[in-house]
């Protein structure tokens, strides 16, 4: 995955229209993006005081790490910290995060979540966002070593931010000029709370992007650690990229 920039070379793949827009206000459900591409959410996984307790511990314990990433071609800062754990190295936004072991603090929750998911996990990523400034750019988690169609869980902590997805493949329109630009057509937020739990399924990654942007100046600017489990199949570079259909060609 390439999470601070656009990738505009990205493949374009099918898409049926969204279903209805994600609501602010969501109880536990599931929408379905497309007839193979899904999106669920739960939004009192963990109790408040149980999610505030793990994030408290979260901030003092992990190694959190701000590293340098490349964005068409100069070294910047990644917008927010994190940290990681798991048995297989993950190759993440241009770098390799090493195995290591996950905290602890992290084995009920990984147990839990793995329950309801009905899907076992064997790396968890840490993303802290320190205020609202801090953010990540739309990608998706398309790396051959998740496999063909990944099932990715994540528990948000502390404040609420906004999870915003889209097509890979945008709808064009001329404007009045002529031009043909993207549109925002599809483009959807979801609001993810202190506690809940997001799953995306299906071919998620492979037809839309999802990012988390800036707080504007009138939303919470506290801190954020959302706790994301994946399952990696091997070594990056060694899993075989799976074989999806050709696109249909753009209308
Ligand atoms: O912080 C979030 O909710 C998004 C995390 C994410 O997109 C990722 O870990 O790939």
């Amino acid at each position: 995955m390439t999470a601070d920039a656009l990738d505009p070379q990205a493949a374009p793949a099918p898409q049926a229209a969204p279903a209805a827009p994600i609501p602010d206000e969501h109880p536990k459900r599931r929408w379905d993006l497309s007839p193979s591409a899904w999106i669920s959410y739960e939004p009192h996984f963990l109790n408040d005081d149980d999610a505030a307790e793990l994030m408290r511990a979260l901030v003092e314990t992990e190694e959190w790490e701000q590293r340098a990433i490349q964005v068409f071609g100069s070294s910047v800062n990644q917008p927010r910290l994190m940290s990681w754990g798991g048995e297989l190295p993950y190759r993440y936004s241009g770098q390799t995060l090493p195995p290591r072991p996950p905290s602890p603090l992290l084995a009920a929750l990984w147990a839990r979540v793995e329950e309801a998911c009905g899907h076992t996990f064997n790396h968890v990523l840490l993303n802290y966002y320190r205020d609202g400034r801090d953010h990540m750019g739309m990608h998706a988690d398309d790396e051959a070593e998740l496999g063909r169609d990944p099932l990715i869980a994540a528990v948000s902590l502390g404040v609420t931010r906004r999870f915003v997805i889209e097509p890979k493949r945008r709808e064009r329109r001329d404007d009045r000029r002529g031009r043909r630009r993207s549109s925002p057509e599809g483009r959807q937020t979801l609001l993810l709370h202190h506690g809940s739990l997001m799953v995306m399924g299906g071919d998620m990654q492979h037809t839309w992007r999802h990012g988390v942007p800036k707080t504007g100046a009138r939303e919470p600017q506290g801190a954020r650690i959302n706790i994301t489990f994946r399952a990696l199949l091997g070594l990056p570079g060694e899993v075989p990229r799976p074989r999806r259909a050709p696109a249909p060609p753009a209308p």
